[in-house]
């Protein structure tokens, strides 16, 4: 069971906004961070600053088994094979453009990639870019009126051309839970790499990389309690190896000349230059914080949040959800009446209520449900059925105003 005290961890939560008590709805775009992973940076900057991998100095030798803890953490975490195959970046926006700009080297014009039409545009753009060197052709996956995938075109549109399929585990807009496993299957079945979108799942699903045969996961660490700056891409070890480097510079190198580099090992082939060490080494507390409340429970108590507030607004006339898969995750996309969402925003913002409006960086998704945009209301642990309350009430308030 979630607590109260949860909140009690999160200093944020304790501030007003506009003289309201702060309502935060807007945990799709990014969590708020826990005590102890606010307290780690903190002390970190305060005591152990020093570069990783590149001195025989305590400080730097300590920084660098924090940083390597927190690998063998994520790699635990999300059950992969060897710690070699976590990649750290900036993001899950990053890790995807690692992808597609190394992995994409070997597409050649006429090549398919198999996208769906509910994808972040961090997981659309990247694969746009190989048009760069090479003339690749996109083939994108629809949804049905509830916001699911349609697996059967998805399974239409592999051919002897499909050099990758790229989507999300689970929507930013609509929240639908793809059947990624069963996706995965039928991309192996034709002989092509999948890369998983685990952006929004990550908070809120048990995610095994070696059960779901995933070629490669990506996630960002601030959607997990965890700090900004930091994400992570799983990779398999053969194609990861395979693959050339993404940036060149110091640490993934093995010797450099004027002539010739050859490169590091993996992982740190793929992670030039200095990264947010204090930012990985704080991370790892956000896994403690995840791993003492369960995420299962953290799950639980959000889909109940999820059920209870689907409820009180389908209740509300001129309230249209999008996206109503059976399983969704925690969040609700909707918009009111023929009111811009900017405008909805805006006024539950007066009243203290933090939600996201527009187009969710899903512009392909916006167009094909017919709208510029919608409100966006998503649920973490830290929420309650009071705040539940408090933003439908909130909103029953505002709406005279808009319609
Ligand atoms: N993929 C998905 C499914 C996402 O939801 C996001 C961020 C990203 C990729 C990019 O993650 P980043 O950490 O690299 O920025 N989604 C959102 C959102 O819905 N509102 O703000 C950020």
């Amino acid at each position: 069971m979630i607590e109260d005290s949860i909140r009690e961890e999160f200093p944020i939560l304790g501030r007003e906004v506009n003289g309201k008590p702060l309502i935060y709805l807007d945990n799709v775009a990014t969590s708020q961070t826990p005590r102890v992973v606010v307290e780690e940076i903190a002390r970190l900057y305060g005591t152990s600053k020093a570069n990783v991998h590149r001195g025989v100095h305590t400080l730097s030798q300590e920084a660098t088994e924090l940083q390597e803890e927190c690998r063998r953490r994520v790699q635990r975490h999300i059950n992969a094979e060897s710690h070699e195959e976590i990649i750290f970046t900036r993001g899950t926006t990053e890790a995807i453009n690692l992808v597609a700009s190394s992995y994409g080297q070997r597409f050649r014009d006429g090549d398919e990639i198999i996208l769906t039409v509910m994808e972040h545009h961090a997981n659309i753009v990247p694969w746009q870019l190989i048009g760069n060197h090479a003339d690749v052709k996109i083939r994108v996956v629809d949804i049905n009126e509830r916001g699911e995938l349609d697996l059967e075109q998805y399974r239409s549109l592999f051919n002897e051309r499909t050099v990758m399929a790229a989507f999300c585990h689970v929507s930013n807009v609509l929240g639908t839970q793809n059947p990624v496993k069963d996706m995965i299957a039928t991309a192996h079945a034709h002989g092509v790499p999948v890369l998983v979108d685990g952006a929004q799942a990550s908070p809120h699903l048990r995610i095994d990389v070696r059960d779901l045969d995933c070629d490669f996961y990506v996630f960002s660490a601030h959607k997990m309690y965890g700090p900004t700056g930091v994400g992570v891409l799983y990779g398999r070890k053969r194609l990861l190896e395979e693959m050339p480097p993404y940036q060149g510079g110091g640490e993934m190198i093995k010797h450099v000349t004027f002539e010739k580099t050859t490169y590091a090992e993996l992982p740190f082939k793929f992670e030039a230059g200095t990264p947010d060490f204090i930012g990985i080494a704080a991370f790892a507390k956000a896994f403690d914080f995840l791993d003492r409340i369960g995420l299962e429970n953290i799950e639980a108590h959000e889909l109940e949040l999820l059920r209870y507030t689907t409820s009180l607004l389908t209740e509300l006339e001129g309230v249209h959800i999008y996206g109503t898969a059976p399983g969704k995750g925690p969040v609700i996309s909707f918009n009111v009446g023929n009111a811009h969402n900017y405008d909805v925003g805006l006024l539950l913002d007066r009243l203290g209520v933090a939600v996201r409006t527009g187009h969710h960086c899903a512009q392909p998704l916006m167009e094909r449900l017919g709208v510029p945009g919608t409100v966006r209301a998503g649920f973490a642990v830290y929420n309650t059925k009071e705040e539940c309350d408090s933003f439908v009430a909130a909103l029953k308030r505002i709406m005279p105003m808009l319609m």
